[in-house]
């Protein structure tokens, strides 16, 4: 601060606040009910995945009964799930996404 008068004012300058946003993990469940197929076509359309990082995620979800589809902000991560959730009950597919902070 500087008064402007006097001239004697110590000036201060705070640095710009750049808080860095949270992150949160999308996660995927494996259930004995949804097609493998129609997994990695999620994985795919949402995800932005490759046919064979989409593969991958799919089996290691299979295999280990959890697994991350990717991290993201708060409102993204959330958009996410509510897209995967909204596609799977238009399938009658029982597939369930959750988020989890990072
Ligand atoms: N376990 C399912 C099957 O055998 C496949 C599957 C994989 C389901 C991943 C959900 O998130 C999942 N058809």
């Amino acid at each position: 601060e500087d008064d402007g008068r006097t001239g004697t004012g110590v000036i201060t300058k705070t640095a710009p606040k750049t808080k860095k946003p949270s992150l949160y993990k999308v996660l995927l469940m494996n259930d004995d009910y949804t097609p493998m197929e129609f997994v990695v076509h999620v994985l795919q359309r949402f995800f932005k995945m490759s046919i064979e990082d989409a593969t991958r995620v799919m089996l290691h979800v299979h295999q280990k009964g959890v697994g991350v589809c990717g991290i993201f902000t708060y409102e993204v991560a959330e958009t996410k799930v509510s897209q995967v959730m909204d596609f799977a009950k238009q399938h009658q597919h029982p597939l369930q996404c959750t988020l989890e902070k990072a």
